[in-house]
């Protein structure tokens, strides 16, 4: 029996992510979900992106979901004109490398980007990019809720009793590491691992890490920030 494994946000630092990938020693035999979130503020989320959209044509067992910087880049895309979409892309998002010569998204990009769920259910738990918004009453039609939400609680009913892990907001290591061995039923899985300078809000010490999670044996393995 092969691994289940989850890997949350990972933000465009592609070096970071391959030597994820081989310190896990990923094979074919392994389940892999990421929780989206692979493009933006990293310097190379075309990088991410190919890595990817080739494990998903090559594996049938690599399940990417959709992250809200997938889902604002295609709604950017739908939305703006030409040059407000390239003025997004370039400044805001960060993210230039995913355009064409002529400042549109590359289609590659745009299929892969498009082709991505909102959220995985398993026999035993739910994966999402950011998490549910139980006080609706379909929590998991609502895409802006289950890619956008920062605090939720837990509807036992709702979730089947299943273990919900979620990326999105950036938590301490020391946080992620007490709610596994607590066996809480909403495990946080991003530990920034952008965050590698001083920030104004976040202990960038306590952050910097790409963390891939082992639903069956709670195993976590992380790598450390190359990519700057
Ligand atoms: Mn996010």
């Amino acid at each position: 029996m092969g691994r289940r494994l989850v890997i949350s946000d990972i933000h465009g630092c592609s070096k970071t992510l391959k030597a994820l990938l081989q310190k896990i020693n990923f094979t074919e035999d392994d389940t892999l979900y990421f929780l989206g979130d692979y493009i933006d503020r990293g310097p190379d989320s075309s990088g991410v992106l190919d890595i990817l959209i080739h494990l998903k044509k090559n594996y049938p067992s690599v399940f990417p979901l959709s992250g809200n910087h997938e889902y604002q880049m295609l709604e950017a895309q739908k939305d703006y004109n030409d040059a407000s979409f390239y003025y997004f892309v370039k400044n805001l998002a960060k993210s230039k490398d995913l355009l064409n010569k002529k400042g549109k998204l590359r289609k590659k990009y745009l299929k892969f980007m498009k082709s991505l769920p909102y959220f995985a259910e398993l026999d035993d738990y739910f994966l999402v990019h950011a998490g549910f918004d139980f006080r609706k009453k379909d929590p998991f039609n609502d895409a802006v809720g289950m890619l956008n939400i920062r605090t939720f609680k837990y509807d036992k009913k709702k979730a089947k009793g299943k273990t919900i892990i979620t990326g999105h907001c950036p938590t301490e290591f020391h946080k992620i590491k007490k709610q596994i061995r607590k066996n809480k039923k909403i495990i946080r899985l991003d530990n920034g691992c952008i965050y590698t300078k001083p920030h104004k809000i976040y202990d960038y010490t306590k952050l910097g890490k790409l963390c891939c999670f082992n639903l069956d044996t709670k195993e976590l393995i992380c790598k450390k920030n190359i990519d700057h």
